[in-house]
C-alpha cells in the first residue's frame, strides 16, 4: 500500500492535500507535515494545502489558496478523514487520483487508494511511516515536518497516554525528537488555556454528577459558553477531563453550536461508537463523535450511554466471578 502511494507521488507534479473539517492538532499534523515531506523532497513540484483555516492552529502551520485549475492533473490526497462528508474542501473530487490516509475505522473507501490503519495512534504516525518507507527512494523529512508529526502523534495520544499509544508511537516520537524543534514552545501551544477557559473548566467539573454505573454528561450550553468567552473549538482539548475522576467509565461532552449540539464520547472501556452510531455519529471504540438537534436528544443519547455502562460493568463482574 505504501508502496503504490509512494508511486502515485513521484508520478503527479502537482499534488493537493486535504483533511478533516473543524481540524485538530493530527488533522494539520499529517496533512501539513506530509506536504513538507514533499516539498524538501521534490522541490519542483507544485504541493498545495486545501481547507480552511483553523485560528487556533496557527502556530501548527498556515494554508494556502487552491485554485480550481491546479486540480486538473492533481494527485489529491486527504489525511486523517473517514468519510467524504467530513472532508474540508468538497473539490478534494476533482484530481485526477485520490488517495486516502486515515486511521479511524474504514467505513468508506472513497479513494482510489485506501490506506488505512485502526492501529495506528494517529495518521501523523502514518505519515512517519510513510516516509520511513520512502526513504530508499530519496523521501527527506525536516524539522518542520518533524515539529507537524510530533504535535500530530501527542494531539491524538494524549500526549502518549490513551490505550492507541504503542511502540510504533514511540518509534516515530524517538525519531522525529532528533529533529530539535522547541519541544516546550510546541507544548505550550497546544495545552497553555487562557484564565477564562481554566475557571470554565472547574464550572464543568463542579456541575458534574456521575451515575451509579460510571457514565458523566456535560452540557456546554450556549449560554455558559458565552459567560466564559470560551469558543465550542477551544472545548475540544480537554474532553479528557473525566478520565481523570474515579468511578467514571464513559462521558459526554454537549457542546452547543449554531445549529446543532456537538456530541464528543470518551470511555475508559465501555465501547462507545455504537452509541454514536445511533446519533448521527461513529468514530473509535473510545473516543467518538456524533451530533444531536435538541437536549431532549441529548437526554436520550445520555441514557443509552447509561445503558452501555451498565452492561460493561455487567459483563465485568460476570469475568470475575
Ligand atoms: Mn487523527
Amino acid at each position: 500500500m505504501k508502496k503504490e502511494i509512494i508511486e502515485a507521488i513521484q508520478e503527479f507534479e502537482t499534488i493537493i492535500l486535504h483533511r478533516h473539517v473543524r481540524p485538530d492538532p493530527d488533522a494539520y499534523g499529517s496533512q501539513v507535515g506530509l506536504a513538507e515531506i514533499l516539498k524538501e523532497t521534490y522541490p519542483q513540484k507544485q504541493v498545495y494545502l486545501a481547507g480552511l483555516e483553523e485560528e487556533s492552529l496557527h502556530y501548527l502551520a498556515r494554508l494556502d489558496e487552491v485554485p480550481d485549475e491546479a486540480y486538473e492533473n492533481a494527485l489529491v490526497i486527504v489525511c486523517d478523514t473517514a468519510n467524504e462528508e467530513r472532508v474540508c474542501d468538497q473539490r478534494y473530487k476533482d484530481g485526477k487520483k485520490l488517495i486516502k490516509i486515515d486511521h479511524h475505522p474504514n467505513h468508506e473507501s472513497y479513494g482510489d487508494i485506501n490506506w488505512v490503519d485502526t492501529e495506528a495512534s494517529s495518521t501523523s504516525e502514518m505519515i512517519f511511516e510513510l516516509y520511513q518507507a520512502g526513504r530508499i527512494s530519496g523521501f527527506k523529512l525536516n524539522q518542520s515536518a518533524a515539529r507537524l508529526l510530533y504535535a500530530g502523534i501527542v494531539g491524538d495520544t494524549g500526549r502518549f497516554l490513551f490505550p492507541s499509544t504503542t511502540e510504533r508511537t514511540f518509534e516515530a516520537a524517538q525519531e522525529l525528537v532528533k529533529y530539535g524543534f522547541d519541544r516546550k514552545q510546541l507544548y505550550e501551544s497546544m495545552y497553555q488555556v487562557p484564565l477564562s477557559v481554566a475557571k470554565f473548566k472547574g464550572e464543568l467539573l463542579q456541575s458534574m454528577e456521575p451515575s451509579e454505573s460510571g457514565a458523566a454528561s456535560f452540557k456546554l450550553t450556549k449560554e455558559v459558553l458565552e459567560r466564559y468567552h470560551v469558543s465550542p473549538e477551544e472545548t475540544h482539548s480537554f474532553v479528557g477531563i473525566g478520565g481523570d475522576i474515579q468511578g467514571v467509565l464513559a462521558w459526554v461532552f454537549f457542546v452547543e453550536d449554531e445549529e446543532v449540539i456537538r456530541v464528543r464520547l470518551r470511555s475508559k472501556g465501555p465501547v462507545i461508537n455504537g452509541v454514536a452510531a445511533q446519533f448521527n455519529g461513529g468514530g473509535h471504540p473510545m473516543a467518538s463523535g456524533a451530533k444531536v438537534s435538541s437536549w431532549e436528544e441529548a437526554d436520550e443519547l445520555v441514557q443509552v450511554l447509561e445503558a452501555t455502562c451498565q452492561e460493561y460493568k455487567q459483563e465485568k463482574r460476570l469475568e470475575q466471578k
